[in-house]
């Protein structure tokens, strides 16, 4: 980018001192009234050099500044930018372009669903047909547009994937057996990203380390899970920061919800890695912190 500039710049510069000289060689000649003059007469001469003089001066500021602007533009970019690029909306909202200027608005228009299992249910109960029809009634509720069903509806959000259903009951037994399971589940999950080279380096070597040393096989994919569900990497995840994990299983899957419930043993609504490791029945000797912050390397981006 920045060579495509020094290219532009110069080739502009080179343009503008070629139009320049040209303008210089006739101008000369229309300036100076040459009738009244004697070629040998000294006051020609001086009057023909300080004009030279005067050109030389005034075509170096000239260049000079064309050179600052070449330079400003190569440090200031200006490149037809999509200004809704840089404006991050949010669900539910899109950006869009208004008095010339980006504005996040309501999204207009949510995709049909006919599959029932995009359905989503809310915090309220509620079965809405997917998760932007309820991002969007948020966002109508949030400014209070006329399409906004119940003002309450601002502060819904989605508590899992799948149609509302009475809650159903984890009993002992599949609660007890749920932590293997869980396991056995994410090493099998970490197994298959690394077969799609969708992990970063740092996590390929972990997930080696798995298949290769027994005593890592799960300890590294929970270590790893752990890491991934920690968006904001601050070493412990939050509720919130568990949607990934909890919102498309609890329809699935009934003990999810309990389980999770039970790796906050303080119930301070975080887990940290130790409690974590506990909930998964791991002995906490081999749960060592290995977060990497390169959340996701693009794959085949290194050939
Ligand atoms: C939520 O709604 C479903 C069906 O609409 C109902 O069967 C269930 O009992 C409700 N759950 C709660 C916690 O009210
Ligand atoms: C396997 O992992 C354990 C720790 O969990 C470590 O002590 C041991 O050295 C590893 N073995 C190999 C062969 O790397
Ligand atoms: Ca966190
Ligand atoms: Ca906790």
């Amino acid at each position: 980018m920045r060579s495509l500039w020094l290219l532009l710049g110069l080739g502009l510069l080179a343009m503008c001192q070629v139009q320049a000289s040209e303008e210089e060689s006739l101008g000369d000649l229309d300036d100076l009234d040459l009738s009244d003059m004697d070629e040998n007469d000294e006051e020609f001469l001086r009057l023909l050099e300080d004009k030279a003089k005067a050109k030389d001066v005034q075509r170096e500021n000239e260049i000079a500044s064309q050179l600052a602007e070449v330079q400003h533009n190569l440090l200031n970019p200006v490149v037809e930018v999509d200004l809704c690029e840089t404006i991050p909306c949010g669900a539910g909202r899109i950006c869009q372009i208004q008095d010339e200027k980006p504005e996040c608005v309501c999204i207009p228009e949510c995709p049909e669903e006919i599959d029932t299992r995009r359905h989503v249910c809310t915090n309220t109960n509620e079965t809405w047909p997917s998760d932007c029809s309820v991002y969007q009634q948020r966002c109508w509720c949030d400014s209070r547009d006329e399409r906004c069903a119940n003002l309450d509806n601002a502060h819904m959000h989605i508590d899992y994937y799948g149609a509302c259903h009475e809650p159903r009951t984890c009993d002992g037994e599949d609660l007890k057996d749920f932590p293997r399971r869980m396991r056995d589940w994410l090493f099998n999950v970490m197994r298959d990203l690394a077969e799609r080279d969708e992990l970063t380096e740092h996590y390929m070597q972990m997930q080696l380390e798995a298949e290769t040393n027994h005593s890592r096989r799960w300890s590294n994919a929970a270590v790893w899970k752990w890491c991934d569900l920690d968006g904001d990497t601050d070493r412990s995840v939050s509720r919130h920061e568990l949607f990934p994990i909890r919102a498309p299983l609890v329809s699935l899957e009934h003990c999810i919800a309990p389980f999770l419930e039970s790796c906050d043993s303080n119930n301070d609504h975080r887990i940290t890695l130790i409690e974590w490791g506990a909930c998964l029945e791991l002995d906490a000797d081999d749960l060592i912190e290995r977060c990497d912050d390169v959340k996701r390397a693009k794959p085949h981006m290194l050939g």
